[in-house]
Protein backbone atom coordinates (compact mmCIF):
# COMPACT_ATOMS: atom_id res chain seq x y z
CA UNK A 1 0.00 0.00 0.00
CA UNK A 2 0.66 3.52 0.05
CA UNK A 3 1.19 5.97 2.98
CA UNK A 4 1.86 9.37 3.32
CA UNK A 5 5.49 10.16 5.29
CA UNK A 6 7.53 12.88 5.92
CA UNK A 7 11.39 11.64 5.19
CA UNK A 8 14.45 12.65 6.35
CA UNK A 9 16.82 12.47 3.61
CA UNK A 10 20.09 13.93 5.43
CA UNK A 11 20.85 15.14 8.73
CA UNK A 12 20.43 19.30 8.85
CA UNK A 13 17.84 19.04 5.82
CA UNK A 14 13.92 19.60 6.32
CA UNK A 15 11.55 16.64 6.10
CA UNK A 16 9.84 16.73 2.53
CA UNK A 17 6.27 14.60 2.14
CA UNK A 18 6.18 11.61 0.43
CA UNK A 19 3.56 9.15 -0.70
CA UNK A 20 5.84 6.22 -0.09
CA UNK A 21 5.38 2.56 -0.06
CA UNK A 22 4.21 0.16 2.90
CA UNK A 23 4.66 -3.50 2.76
CA UNK A 24 1.86 -5.22 4.90
CA UNK A 25 2.35 -7.01 8.31
CA UNK A 26 4.82 -10.27 8.23
CA UNK A 27 4.27 -12.58 11.12
CA UNK A 28 4.15 -11.45 14.55
CA UNK A 29 3.35 -7.82 12.96
CA UNK A 30 0.61 -5.34 12.90
CA UNK A 31 -0.42 -2.28 9.94
CA UNK A 32 -1.43 1.14 12.67
CA UNK A 33 -3.00 3.97 11.13
CA UNK A 34 -1.68 6.58 12.96
CA UNK A 35 -3.64 9.69 14.04
CA UNK A 36 -1.58 11.78 15.59
CA UNK A 37 2.38 12.06 16.98
CA UNK A 38 3.98 14.46 19.30
CA UNK A 39 7.34 15.89 17.52
CA UNK A 40 10.01 15.29 20.53
CA UNK A 41 13.72 16.98 21.31
CA UNK A 42 15.17 13.28 20.45
CA UNK A 43 13.37 13.67 16.75
CA UNK A 44 15.35 16.84 16.49
CA UNK A 45 18.34 15.63 17.97
CA UNK A 46 18.28 13.20 15.22
CA UNK A 47 17.75 14.85 12.50
CA UNK A 48 20.13 17.49 13.45
CA UNK A 49 22.96 14.97 12.94
CA UNK A 50 24.53 15.20 16.50
CA UNK A 51 23.09 11.41 16.92
CA UNK A 52 26.31 9.01 15.80
CA UNK A 53 23.36 6.15 15.56
CA UNK A 54 20.94 8.44 13.26
CA UNK A 55 20.43 6.69 9.69
CA UNK A 56 19.12 8.30 6.89
CA UNK A 57 16.79 7.96 5.00
CA UNK A 58 14.70 7.47 7.13
CA UNK A 59 10.51 8.23 8.70
CA UNK A 60 11.49 9.85 12.08
CA UNK A 61 8.82 9.96 14.99
CA UNK A 62 8.16 7.83 17.70
CA UNK A 63 5.60 9.82 19.84
CA UNK A 64 2.54 8.33 18.30
CA UNK A 65 -1.46 7.41 18.56
CA UNK A 66 -3.66 5.25 16.00
CA UNK A 67 -5.92 2.36 15.17
CA UNK A 68 -4.63 -1.19 14.05
CA UNK A 69 -6.00 -2.00 10.49
CA UNK A 70 -4.42 -5.52 10.37
CA UNK A 71 -2.64 -8.29 12.30
CA UNK A 72 0.05 -10.59 10.65
CA UNK A 73 0.03 -14.62 11.37
CA UNK A 74 0.16 -15.21 14.46
CA UNK A 75 -0.85 -12.07 16.66
CA UNK A 76 -3.14 -12.69 19.58
CA UNK A 77 -3.10 -9.98 21.65
CA UNK A 78 -4.40 -7.27 18.92
CA UNK A 79 -7.16 -7.30 16.21
CA UNK A 80 -8.49 -4.63 13.80
CA UNK A 81 -10.00 -1.91 15.35
CA UNK A 82 -7.73 -1.99 18.62
CA UNK A 83 -6.42 1.48 19.68
CA UNK A 84 -3.05 1.59 20.52
CA UNK A 85 0.26 3.69 21.41
CA UNK A 86 4.20 2.25 19.60
CA UNK A 87 6.58 1.77 21.77
CA UNK A 88 10.09 2.25 21.05
CA UNK A 89 10.93 0.69 24.53
CA UNK A 90 8.98 -3.15 23.18
CA UNK A 91 8.36 -5.42 25.81
CA UNK A 92 8.33 -8.68 24.91
CA UNK A 93 7.96 -9.75 28.39
CA UNK A 94 10.01 -13.50 27.73
CA UNK A 95 13.36 -11.61 27.01
CA UNK A 96 16.23 -11.66 30.46
CA UNK A 97 15.55 -8.55 30.51
CA UNK A 98 11.72 -8.28 30.63
CA UNK A 99 12.10 -11.19 32.72
CA UNK A 100 14.16 -9.62 35.45
CA UNK A 101 11.54 -7.38 36.59
CA UNK A 102 14.87 -5.15 37.04
CA UNK A 103 14.37 -3.00 33.96
CA UNK A 104 12.62 -1.87 31.01
CA UNK A 105 15.01 -2.32 28.48
CA UNK A 106 13.45 -5.26 26.48
CA UNK A 107 16.20 -6.22 24.69
CA UNK A 108 13.91 -8.78 22.08
CA UNK A 109 14.39 -6.57 18.90
CA UNK A 110 17.27 -4.00 20.06
CA UNK A 111 19.44 -5.13 17.52
CA UNK A 112 17.55 -4.48 14.02
CA UNK A 113 15.16 -1.54 15.67
CA UNK A 114 18.62 0.23 16.51
CA UNK A 115 19.86 -0.16 12.60
CA UNK A 116 16.08 0.87 11.48
CA UNK A 117 15.17 -2.32 10.37
CA UNK A 118 12.02 -4.85 11.21
CA UNK A 119 12.73 -8.07 13.10
CA UNK A 120 13.85 -9.89 9.91
CA UNK A 121 16.16 -7.00 9.22
CA UNK A 122 14.49 -5.47 6.27
CA UNK A 123 12.34 -2.52 6.04
CA UNK A 124 8.72 -1.94 5.27
CA UNK A 125 9.11 1.33 3.74
CA UNK A 126 10.46 1.77 -0.09
CA UNK A 127 10.18 4.63 -2.82
CA UNK A 128 10.86 3.88 -5.90
CA UNK A 129 12.28 0.48 -5.03
CA UNK A 130 14.89 2.18 -2.91
CA UNK A 131 14.59 0.82 0.92
CA UNK A 132 13.60 4.42 3.76
CA UNK A 133 14.91 3.33 7.14
CA UNK A 134 12.57 2.78 10.07
CA UNK A 135 13.14 5.07 13.37
CA UNK A 136 12.99 3.60 16.65
CA UNK A 137 10.50 0.98 15.59
CA UNK A 138 7.77 3.37 15.28
CA UNK A 139 8.21 5.69 12.27
CA UNK A 140 5.39 7.52 13.72
CA UNK A 141 5.65 10.76 10.94
CA UNK A 142 4.27 8.38 8.61
CA UNK A 143 0.22 8.03 8.10
CA UNK A 144 0.43 4.02 8.49
CA UNK A 145 2.91 2.23 9.83
CA UNK A 146 4.18 -1.33 10.34
CA UNK A 147 4.88 -2.12 14.10
CA UNK A 148 5.81 -5.70 15.97
CA UNK A 149 3.16 -7.03 18.21
CA UNK A 150 5.47 -6.56 21.04
CA UNK A 151 6.25 -2.51 20.72
CA UNK A 152 2.01 -1.72 20.98
CA UNK A 153 0.68 -0.68 23.81
CA UNK A 154 -3.41 -1.48 23.51
CA UNK A 155 -5.11 1.17 24.99
CA UNK A 156 -9.17 2.68 25.79
CA UNK A 157 -10.91 3.91 22.63
CA UNK A 158 -12.61 6.70 23.89
CA UNK A 159 -9.02 8.65 24.72
CA UNK A 160 -8.58 11.39 21.73
CA UNK A 161 -5.72 10.66 19.81
CA UNK A 162 -4.37 13.87 19.54
CA UNK A 163 -3.04 14.00 23.23
CA UNK A 164 -2.55 10.82 24.70
CA UNK A 165 0.04 10.52 21.97
CA UNK A 166 2.13 12.33 23.94
CA UNK A 167 2.11 9.43 26.13
CA UNK A 168 4.11 7.50 23.66
CA UNK A 169 7.45 9.98 24.77
CA UNK A 170 7.07 12.91 26.91
CA UNK A 171 4.36 12.07 29.57
CA UNK A 172 5.38 8.69 30.41
CA UNK A 173 9.43 9.71 30.68
CA UNK A 174 9.17 12.42 33.11
CA UNK A 175 6.09 10.59 34.87
CA UNK A 176 7.90 7.31 35.16
CA UNK A 177 11.51 8.94 36.08
CA UNK A 178 9.10 10.14 39.32
CA UNK A 179 7.08 6.83 40.05
CA UNK A 180 9.22 3.72 38.33
CA UNK A 181 13.13 4.79 38.28
CA UNK A 182 13.15 7.08 41.49
CA UNK A 183 10.05 5.83 43.32
CA UNK A 184 9.96 9.70 45.06
CA UNK A 185 8.30 9.17 48.55
CA UNK A 186 5.44 11.95 49.92
CA UNK A 187 7.57 15.04 51.43
CA UNK A 188 10.54 14.61 49.01
CA UNK A 189 12.21 17.25 47.86
CA UNK A 190 12.93 17.30 44.47
CA UNK A 191 14.20 19.70 41.76
CA UNK A 192 13.96 19.56 38.34
CA UNK A 193 16.45 21.03 35.68
CA UNK A 194 15.13 22.23 32.41
CA UNK A 195 11.28 22.64 32.46
CA UNK A 196 10.18 21.30 28.82
CA UNK A 197 8.58 18.53 27.34
CA UNK A 198 9.73 16.22 30.21
CA UNK A 199 11.03 18.57 32.83
CA UNK A 200 7.41 19.36 33.20
CA UNK A 201 6.09 16.08 33.55
CA UNK A 202 8.79 15.43 35.95
CA UNK A 203 6.95 18.34 38.06
CA UNK A 204 3.73 16.86 37.24
CA UNK A 205 5.02 13.28 38.80
CA UNK A 206 6.40 14.99 41.72
CA UNK A 207 3.19 16.90 42.64
CA UNK A 208 1.22 13.41 42.10
CA UNK A 209 3.31 11.57 44.42
CA UNK A 210 2.86 14.60 47.22
CA UNK A 211 6.69 15.63 47.25
CA UNK A 212 7.48 18.72 49.60
CA UNK A 213 9.65 21.46 47.74
CA UNK A 214 9.44 20.99 43.95
CA UNK A 215 12.29 23.23 42.60
CA UNK A 216 12.29 24.37 39.32
CA UNK A 217 15.50 25.14 37.24
CA UNK A 218 15.82 26.81 33.88
CA UNK A 219 17.43 29.51 31.93
CA UNK A 220 14.28 30.33 30.28
CA UNK A 221 12.42 32.33 32.88
CA UNK A 222 9.31 31.98 30.44
CA UNK A 223 9.19 28.14 31.70
CA UNK A 224 8.16 29.20 35.20
CA UNK A 225 4.45 30.68 34.84
CA UNK A 226 3.61 26.55 33.31
CA UNK A 227 5.75 24.84 35.87
CA UNK A 228 3.71 26.44 38.91
CA UNK A 229 0.49 25.89 36.93
CA UNK A 230 2.09 21.86 37.58
CA UNK A 231 3.17 22.26 40.62
CA UNK A 232 6.62 23.77 41.13
CA UNK A 233 6.86 25.90 44.32
CA UNK A 234 10.16 27.36 43.32
CA UNK A 235 12.40 28.83 40.79
CA UNK A 236 15.99 29.40 39.77
CA UNK A 237 17.14 30.86 36.64
CA UNK A 238 20.68 30.09 37.07
CA UNK A 239 21.80 33.08 35.37
CA UNK A 240 19.75 35.11 38.58
CA UNK A 241 22.51 33.16 41.58
CA UNK A 242 25.97 33.30 42.15
CA UNK A 243 26.31 29.25 42.56
CA UNK A 244 23.09 26.83 41.63
CA UNK A 245 24.14 24.11 43.73
CA UNK A 246 24.61 25.87 46.83
CA UNK A 247 20.94 27.93 46.53
CA UNK A 248 19.46 24.52 46.29
CA UNK A 249 21.22 23.80 49.17
CA UNK A 250 20.33 26.08 51.35
CA UNK A 251 16.64 25.82 50.24
CA UNK A 252 16.00 22.28 51.14
CA UNK A 253 18.44 22.02 54.07
CA UNK A 254 21.24 20.51 53.15
CA UNK A 255 20.34 19.10 50.00
CA UNK A 256 17.71 17.63 47.43
CA UNK A 257 15.86 13.83 48.04
CA UNK A 258 15.86 13.43 44.55
CA UNK A 259 17.05 15.69 41.74
CA UNK A 260 15.89 15.10 37.66
CA UNK A 261 18.09 16.24 34.75
CA UNK A 262 16.27 16.96 32.05
CA UNK A 263 18.25 18.83 29.44
CA UNK A 264 21.69 16.59 28.11
CA UNK A 265 24.26 18.78 29.50
CA UNK A 266 26.82 17.36 31.08
CA UNK A 267 27.54 20.13 33.56
CA UNK A 268 24.38 20.92 34.56
CA UNK A 269 24.19 16.86 35.46
CA UNK A 270 27.14 17.30 37.74
CA UNK A 271 25.17 20.42 39.22
CA UNK A 272 21.85 17.72 39.60
CA UNK A 273 23.95 15.44 41.28
CA UNK A 274 25.94 18.10 43.99
CA UNK A 275 22.76 19.53 44.96
CA UNK A 276 21.71 15.99 46.42
CA UNK A 277 21.76 15.65 50.20
CA UNK A 278 24.10 13.76 51.30
CA UNK A 279 23.66 10.56 52.34
CA UNK A 280 20.73 9.46 50.23
CA UNK A 281 20.01 11.63 47.82
CA UNK A 282 19.59 10.43 44.22
CA UNK A 283 19.94 11.95 40.70
CA UNK A 284 18.31 10.78 37.37
CA UNK A 285 19.47 11.60 34.25
CA UNK A 286 17.12 11.86 31.78
CA UNK A 287 18.19 14.06 29.18
CA UNK A 288 20.38 12.80 26.35
CA UNK A 289 23.77 14.39 25.96
CA UNK A 290 26.00 15.21 22.86
CA UNK A 291 27.57 12.63 21.20
CA UNK A 292 30.96 11.37 22.86
CA UNK A 293 30.22 13.33 26.06
CA UNK A 294 31.20 12.33 29.52
CA UNK A 295 30.08 12.81 32.70
CA UNK A 296 31.96 13.67 35.66
CA UNK A 297 32.30 14.37 39.59
CA UNK A 298 34.41 13.92 42.76
CA UNK A 299 33.93 10.51 43.47
CA UNK A 300 33.67 11.62 47.08
CA UNK A 301 30.09 12.46 46.45
CA UNK A 302 29.47 9.22 46.04
CA UNK A 303 31.47 7.70 48.67
CA UNK A 304 29.25 9.92 50.96
CA UNK A 305 25.84 8.30 49.50
CA UNK A 306 24.85 10.36 46.76
CA UNK A 307 23.48 8.00 43.87
CA UNK A 308 23.51 8.55 39.64
CA UNK A 309 21.16 6.71 38.08
CA UNK A 310 19.35 7.08 34.33
CA UNK A 311 15.74 6.48 33.60
CA UNK A 312 14.63 5.40 29.38
CA UNK A 313 11.37 6.05 29.18
CA UNK A 314 10.18 6.60 32.37
CA UNK A 315 11.53 3.41 33.35
CA UNK A 316 8.02 2.39 32.23
CA UNK A 317 7.15 -1.08 30.70
CA UNK A 318 5.07 0.28 27.70
CA UNK A 319 2.16 -2.69 27.35
CA UNK A 320 1.42 -3.02 31.08
CA UNK A 321 2.36 0.99 32.32
CA UNK A 322 0.84 3.49 29.04
CA UNK A 323 -2.66 2.18 29.52
CA UNK A 324 -2.60 2.65 32.87
CA UNK A 325 -1.14 6.23 32.33
CA UNK A 326 -3.86 7.07 29.37
CA UNK A 327 -6.52 5.67 32.18
CA UNK A 328 -5.35 8.59 34.32
CA UNK A 329 -5.08 11.00 31.59
CA UNK A 330 -9.31 9.83 30.82
CA UNK A 331 -9.37 10.50 34.63
CA UNK A 332 -7.90 13.60 35.20
CA UNK A 333 -5.49 12.88 37.19
CA UNK A 334 -2.41 14.38 34.56
CA UNK A 335 -2.74 16.96 32.55
CA UNK A 336 -1.72 16.52 28.96
CA UNK A 337 -3.48 19.30 27.38
CA UNK A 338 -2.00 22.44 28.54
CA UNK A 339 1.40 20.94 27.27
CA UNK A 340 -0.26 20.36 23.48
CA UNK A 341 0.91 24.42 22.90
CA UNK A 342 0.54 23.49 18.82
CA UNK A 343 -1.18 21.55 16.61
CA UNK A 344 -0.38 21.44 12.75
CA UNK A 345 -0.77 19.06 9.32
CA UNK A 346 1.70 16.67 8.49
CA UNK A 347 2.63 19.44 5.39
CA UNK A 348 3.86 22.12 8.53
CA UNK A 349 5.56 19.55 10.57
CA UNK A 350 8.92 21.37 9.59
CA UNK A 351 7.54 24.15 11.60
CA UNK A 352 7.26 22.01 14.27
CA UNK A 353 10.71 21.64 14.38
CA UNK A 354 11.36 25.07 14.11
CA UNK A 355 9.12 25.79 17.13
CA UNK A 356 10.62 23.31 19.09
CA UNK A 357 14.28 25.26 18.43
CA UNK A 358 12.79 28.71 19.31
CA UNK A 359 11.97 27.73 22.62
CA UNK A 360 8.35 28.71 21.45
CA UNK A 361 6.72 25.08 21.81
CA UNK A 362 6.41 22.50 25.07
CA UNK A 363 4.70 20.06 22.70
CA UNK A 364 3.23 20.38 18.65
CA UNK A 365 1.25 17.59 17.78
CA UNK A 366 1.01 16.73 14.01
CA UNK A 367 -2.68 15.61 13.29
CA UNK A 368 -2.83 13.34 9.97
P1 LIG B 1 13.05 20.85 25.80
O1 LIG B 1 13.94 21.54 24.83
O2 LIG B 1 11.57 20.96 25.67
O3 LIG B 1 13.40 21.35 27.30
C1 LIG B 1 14.70 21.62 27.75
C2 LIG B 1 14.62 22.77 28.76
O4 LIG B 1 15.92 22.94 29.32
C3 LIG B 1 14.23 24.11 28.13
O5 LIG B 1 13.18 24.70 28.87
C4 LIG B 1 15.52 24.94 28.23
O6 LIG B 1 15.26 26.33 28.42
C5 LIG B 1 16.19 24.33 29.44
N1 LIG B 1 17.65 24.51 29.49
C6 LIG B 1 18.54 24.43 28.48
N2 LIG B 1 19.79 24.62 28.92
C7 LIG B 1 19.70 24.81 30.26
C8 LIG B 1 20.65 25.04 31.29
N3 LIG B 1 21.95 25.11 31.03
N4 LIG B 1 20.20 25.18 32.57
C9 LIG B 1 18.87 25.12 32.84
N5 LIG B 1 17.91 24.91 31.89
C10 LIG B 1 18.34 24.75 30.63
O7 LIG B 1 13.48 19.34 25.80
P2 LIG B 1 12.63 18.06 26.27
O8 LIG B 1 11.74 17.60 25.17
O9 LIG B 1 12.04 18.36 27.60
O10 LIG B 1 13.79 16.95 26.40
C11 LIG B 1 14.77 17.08 27.40
C12 LIG B 1 15.84 16.00 27.22
O11 LIG B 1 15.29 14.71 27.47
C13 LIG B 1 16.43 15.92 25.80
O12 LIG B 1 17.82 15.68 25.92
C14 LIG B 1 15.74 14.70 25.21
O13 LIG B 1 16.48 14.10 24.16
C15 LIG B 1 15.68 13.81 26.43
N6 LIG B 1 14.71 12.70 26.41
C16 LIG B 1 15.06 11.60 27.11
C17 LIG B 1 14.20 10.52 27.18
C18 LIG B 1 14.57 9.31 27.98
O14 LIG B 1 13.86 8.30 27.91
N7 LIG B 1 15.64 9.34 28.76
C19 LIG B 1 12.98 10.56 26.51
C20 LIG B 1 12.64 11.72 25.80
C21 LIG B 1 13.51 12.78 25.76
O1 LIG C 1 18.06 -1.09 25.07
O2 LIG C 1 20.05 -0.48 24.61
C1 LIG C 1 18.85 -0.25 24.67
C2 LIG C 1 18.42 1.13 24.18
C3 LIG C 1 17.07 1.52 24.60
C4 LIG C 1 16.74 2.87 24.07
C5 LIG C 1 16.13 3.74 25.10
C6 LIG C 1 16.09 5.13 24.59
C7 LIG C 1 15.80 6.14 25.66
C8 LIG C 1 16.51 7.41 25.50
C9 LIG C 1 16.30 8.09 24.19
C10 LIG C 1 15.21 9.09 24.19
C11 LIG C 1 14.01 8.61 23.48
C12 LIG C 1 13.04 9.57 23.09
ZN1 LIG D 1 11.81 -8.32 26.50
Amino acid sequence: MKTRAAVAWQAGQPLTIEEVELQGPKAGEVLVEIKATGICHTDYYTLSGADPEGLFPAILGHEGAGVVVEVGAGVKSLQAGDHVIPLYTPECRQCKFCLSQKTNLCQAIRSTQGRGLMPDATSRFSLNGKPILHYMGTSTFSNYIVVPEIALAKIRSDAPFDKVCYIGCGVTTGLGAVLFTAKVEAGANVVVFGLGGIGLNVIQGAKMVGAGKIIGVDINPARQELARQFGMTHFINPNDVENVVDTIIQLTDGGADYSFECIGNTKVMRQALECCHKGWGQSIIIGVAEAGAEISTRPFQLVTGRVWKGSAFGGARGRTDVPKIVDWYMEGKINIDSLITHTLKLEDINEGFRLMKAGESIRSVVVF
